[in-house]
């Protein structure tokens, strides 16, 4: 049986349209940070993609433009494993056994299928509800130890534990799935929508107001940046003020995402003054920090045989290690495969 290696990462992100800085903040900047400590698998997860419609050519265009944004932003192919999620069957073979340890109870507590269905449950596709399966499948097939996740995947998460613990209990296979550890950063962990202060940031909100996308010009950034609600007030000077305003607590913790600044600093730096200036600087840091990386994004969009290549190399590193815990899986749930 193979053993638990420590501190192993997995994380992804969906193809399901252009990325934000939520997700830059929130998941892809990490990353690049983690690659120094961690031994990590960055996928790119299209078969959650598919759990709502795509179109099947601008999924294609946008699983390269996530492989892309990952190389883009810093992370070293060389040395983190970068993959589609689609091209390792093994982790749709572990999901499914998931399916059969899960409780439905379990999934019916899944507050993101609650919010992703809507008011239409019965016409959501039953893999948006089993999603947090394929998610522990793409988490444990690798064994991973860490997950570093925005707040809105934390529930997920928990559920993976719970199955590596079922797991590993039912099939009396101590410590065989480790029980893996959120790596979150709370304030740049939901990074919310520019227009609304209560709604994440998200890639499927319909306003292209809400939400700063990595291939915006700067230009759109500055005037992305000049609309954002605020308030009629100036800057609170207490953080406690600042709480109560949803959108201008958004702001602050976007500016701190990206400046590195932390946030009591900032307050201190601007109280007392109205927004202007605030968000002059803010798009400042925004545009000197997103130039590079959305300038190298389309020049690795022009190179589509650079990104499937990089992509097959990752598959084929991936495919080594998912493919020795399925078979390991399949031993211990007494899955019969004659060997040749
Ligand atoms: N607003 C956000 N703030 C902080 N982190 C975020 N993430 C997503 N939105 C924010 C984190 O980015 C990673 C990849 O997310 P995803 O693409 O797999 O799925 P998502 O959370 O469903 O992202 P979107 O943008 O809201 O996409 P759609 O609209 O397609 O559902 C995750 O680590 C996530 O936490």
């Amino acid at each position: 049986m193979s053993e638990i290696k420590n501190n192993t990462v997995l994380s992804g992100v969906q193809p399901s349209g252009d990325l934000h800085i939520g997700n830059y903040l929130g998941a892809i900047k990490n990353f690049v940070r983690l690659q120094k400590d961690y031994s990590c698998f960055f996928c790119i997860v299209d078969l959650h993609a598919i759990t709502v419609k795509q179109d099947p050519k601008i999924l294609r265009k946008n699983t390269l433009e996530v492989a892309a944004t990952y190389i883009a932003s810093g992370i070293d192919p060389k040395k983190s494993v970068v993959f589609n999620q689609s091209s390792i069957s093994a982790h749709s073979e572990l999901a499914w056994i998931f399916n059969c340890v899960t409780r439905m109870g379990w999934l019916n507590r899944m507050t993101q299928f609650k919010d992703k269905a809507g008011k239409d449950k019965e016409n959501a596709s039953s893999g948006l509800f089993i999603y947090p399966n394929l998610m522990a499948a793409d988490i444990l097939i690798y064994k991973a130890t860490h997950v570093p996740v925005g707040n809105d995947q934390k529930q997920h998460l928990e559920l993976t534990r719970d199955i590596a613990q079922k797991f590993n209990r039912d099939f009396k296979c101590e410590n065989f799935f480790p029980i893996p550890e959120p790596i979150i950063d709370n304030d740049i962990s939901r990074i919310m929508s520019l227009k609304d202060g209560t709604q994440k940031m998200s890639k499927s909100d319909l306003s292209e107001n809400s939400r700063i996308s990595l291939l915006d010009e700067s230009d759109e950034i500055i005037k992305k940046i000049k609309k954002a609600k605020t308030a009629d007030t100036v800057m609170p000077d207490k953080i406690e003020e600042i709480l109560k305003i949803s959108e201008i607590n958004n702001l602050l913790n976007i500016y701190a995402g990206f400046s590195e600044v932390q946030k009591d600093i900032l307050i201190d730096k601007y109280k007392g003054q109205n927004f202007s200036k605030f968000k002059a600087d803010l798009s400042d840091i925004i545009v000197d920090q997103l130039k590079p990386i959305t300038a190298e994004i389309k020049k690795l969009m022009q190179d589509e045989g650079y990104l499937l290549e990089i992509l097959l190399e990752g598959q084929n590193k991936a495919s080594e290690v998912a493919q020795k815990t399925i078979n390991e899986v399949y031993d211990i749930v007494g899955l019969l495969r004659n060997e040749t």
